[in-house]
């Protein structure tokens, strides 16, 4: 096999044991890799009905046949398991050299199972395989265990690992690297915390086997060249995704007060210029020349690295309007390992309900010290900080009196930073996406404010899929970060080039599309084995505060979104997909995509 290493490293830890596995070629032709590989592993290799936090559940760390050569943005990894958050598929996908080394350490992925019965390190050498006693390090925030373990191992090391909210199983804790990558929304942290694995620390020497090095060299030289030609490159240098906060204001949606308003009084104060004046400098993945992530000096004099979902999510969604303090916040989040925007969402669900008298803690929208007090209290699950650890969705299934209707999540996953009172196609879009509301498959609200954002027309169906496969499909299984490609134009033909160089094969992009098309099918069978007789096309619709309470403020003041309609467009987007009129995936379907097993053991069930 050329392009992928062909092996799988899988660890139990109960057993402190390691072993190398050869996986067969017809599972990377079938699959590419990243999420196609963790959603096949999970299918095959979980037991239906696994608890996530029991040791059987699996933590997989999966690069693609792109991740670690030296060509764009090609230092991303995907992290996935089964989600305490949302009892259904997960995933994340995070910048680290990790993911650089663990394919020079000749793998593909790694599936950890199992729980140690101490904290403990994993330390990786090519084909040798350490359990590091971590006592030590427990207890300790990511940054200072990143920090700790730079000093023991080599520079050229790939560390992954886990802040406190990890440890106590916030369910919403994720996986950092070099402060500020973060990945693995709905809670791959803590399912790493539940094996008691602090860090992952990955060395790897050996070259990624490629068809055609030569042609690899090229093309990546050209690829680099051509990233930093685009005439969007110095704007992007500038801001990253921060000058997403200035569209959001105007386009009316920026997260207001748990997605009340798609407006904030103080957009500017947290907005993409405001923070050019407070940056020092730019950090990113490995091997990417278009770096986006801005430091800042935060109010307390640390170092924070701000994107815009973080700012949307810990500044406008809980009424906060200074910069320098969401940034306090946002670092807070990658210390303790906390999805800053389950965190925004939880941290403003807590607000509303205070003032509304449901919870006897008082809060009040941008009180920053008592949010910060709130953030900590949640990291150690005290107090209501322990309840709202659990989600928005445990956390208003406990207080009642109608708070699901703002409880802002899909299928237990927290809303990212996209009000959608008046965006019918991007709720689709969350209420579709593979891992609940997130914006990672589709970030459709761009071109639907473009295209018109009062129609629920089927052509947005169809648009939005188009999307799901690129984003969620192609990207999310070849190991590469997509911005290249969606914020400065960098076309999809290089990728096919690139995949041809590594591998050998010759990828269209319809055979592309259907390897995307069998990796999204695999996650919703996933997702329908998962949740059983609860599964329901229920599940698909976001909560009820955009269908029910019109937006405040703004030219959009007063919309709300159809249930009729947008249902009508669900059925259309069933349809469409191959999906029955519950949205599970059809017996056909799932046969003409090779997924016969899949359609077997799914509909012995019914
Ligand atoms: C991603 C999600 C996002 S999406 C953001 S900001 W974004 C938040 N970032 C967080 C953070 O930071 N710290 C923290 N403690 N929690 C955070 N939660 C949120 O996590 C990220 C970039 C971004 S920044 C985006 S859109 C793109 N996402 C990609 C993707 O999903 N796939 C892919 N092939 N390429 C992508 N490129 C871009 O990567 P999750 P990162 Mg992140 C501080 O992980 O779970 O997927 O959630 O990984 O290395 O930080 O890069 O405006
Ligand atoms: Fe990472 Fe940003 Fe570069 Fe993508 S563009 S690889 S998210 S630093």
């Amino acid at each position: 096999m050329l392009g992928w290493t062909g092996v799988f490293l899988n660890i139990d830890l109960t057993q402190r044991k390691a072993t190398a596995e050869q996986y067969d070629e017809s599972l990377a032709l079938n699959f590419l890799g990243g999420r196609g590989f963790a959603a096949k592993i999970l299918w095959d290799r979980l037991k239906e009905g696994t608890d996530p936090f029991s040791p059987e559940n699996l933590l997989i760390f999966a690069a693609g046949p792109l991740t670690g050569i030296g060509l764009p943005n090609s230092g991303k990894l995907v992290v996935a398991s089964k989600s305490p958050l949302t009892g259904g598929y997960g995933d994340g996908n995070t910048g680290s050299w990790a993911a650089v080394y663990m394919r020079k350490a000749g793998y593909d992925a790694i599936i950890i199972k199992g729980k140690a019965a101490a904290p403990v390190i994993l330390h990786i050498k090519d084909d040798a395989v350490e359990f590091v006693n971590a006592k030590d390090y427990w207890g300790t925030s990511s940054f200072e265990t990143e920090e700790r373990l730079k000093k023991v191992y080599p520079r050229n090391s790939g560390i992954v690992s886990i802040g406190q909210a990890g440890e106590n199983l916030v369910k919403f804790a994720t996986v950092v690297s070099q402060e500020g990558r973060a990945g693995g929304r709905p809670g791959m942290g803590a399912v790493m915390g539940s094996k008691n694995l602090k860090a992952l620390v990955i060395e790897g020497t050996k070259p990624i086997p490629l068809a055609n090095p030569e042609e690899m060299k090229k093309l990546a030289a050209d690829g680099y060249k051509e990233v930093l030609a685009k005439p969007l490159y110095s704007f992007w240098k500038r801001q990253g995704t921060m000058s997403t906060v200035e569209w959001s204001q105007e386009n009316s949606v920026l997260p207001t007060f748990n997605f009340r308003q798609g407006t904030f009084e103080q957009a500017e104060g947290i907005g993409g210029f405001t923070m050019e004046k407070m940056k020092v400098s730019n950090r990113g993945c490995p091997q990417c020349n278009m770096t986006c992530g801005n430091v800042v000096k935060d109010s307390e004099g640390k170092d924070s690295e701000l994107d815009y979902e973080n700012v949307g999510m810990l500044g406008a969604n809980i009424g906060l309007g200074s910069l320098s303090q969401v940034a306090v916040l946002n670092r807070l989040a990658d210390e303790f390992s906390f999805d800053s925007i389950s965190l925004g969402n939880v941290v403003g669900f807590a607000i509303e309900a205070s003032q509304k008298g449901l919870i006897k803690e008082k809060f009040e929208w941008g009180d920053f010290e008592a949010i910060e007090g709130l953030i900590e209290d949640i990291a150690y699950r005290r107090g209501v900080g322990d309840v709202l650890a659990e989600g928005v969705r445990a956390a208003s299934a406990k207080i009642g009196n109608g708070s699901g209707d703002w409880a802002m999540h899909v299928k237990g996953l927290e809303i990212s930073a996209y009000d959608c009172h008046a965006a019918p196609g991007m709720a689709l879009a969350y209420g579709t996406s593979s891992i609940g509301a997130h914006h990672k498959d589709a970030w459709l609200i761009t071109w639907e404010i473009k295209a018109g954002r009062e129609n629920y027309d089927k052509e947005k169906v169809a648009y939005l899929i188009k999307t799901q496969l690129i984003r969620g499909g192609l990207f999310e299984a070849l190991g590469v970060c997509r911005f290249p490609y969606n914020s400065l134009g960098f076309g999809l033909e290089w990728y096919h080039k690139y995949l041809r160089a590594a591998t050998g094969v010759e990828f269209s992009m319809d055979r592309i599309n259907e390897v995307s098309d069998r990796i999204l099918n695999l996650v919703r069978a996933f997702w329908v084995r998962e949740y059983g007789k609860e599964w329901s096309r229920e599940l698909d619709v976001p909560p009820m505060r955009w269908f029910k309470e019109p937006l405040v403020g703004s030219p959009y003041e007063g919309s709300t979104l159809n249930l009729e309609k947008y249902n009508a467009m669900l059925d259309v987007y069933y349809q469409m997909r191959g999906w029955n009129i519950n949205g599970v995936p059809t017996k056909e379907t799932l046969e003409k995509l090779g997924l016969a097993d899949v359609a077997g053991r799914l509909y012995a069930k019914v």
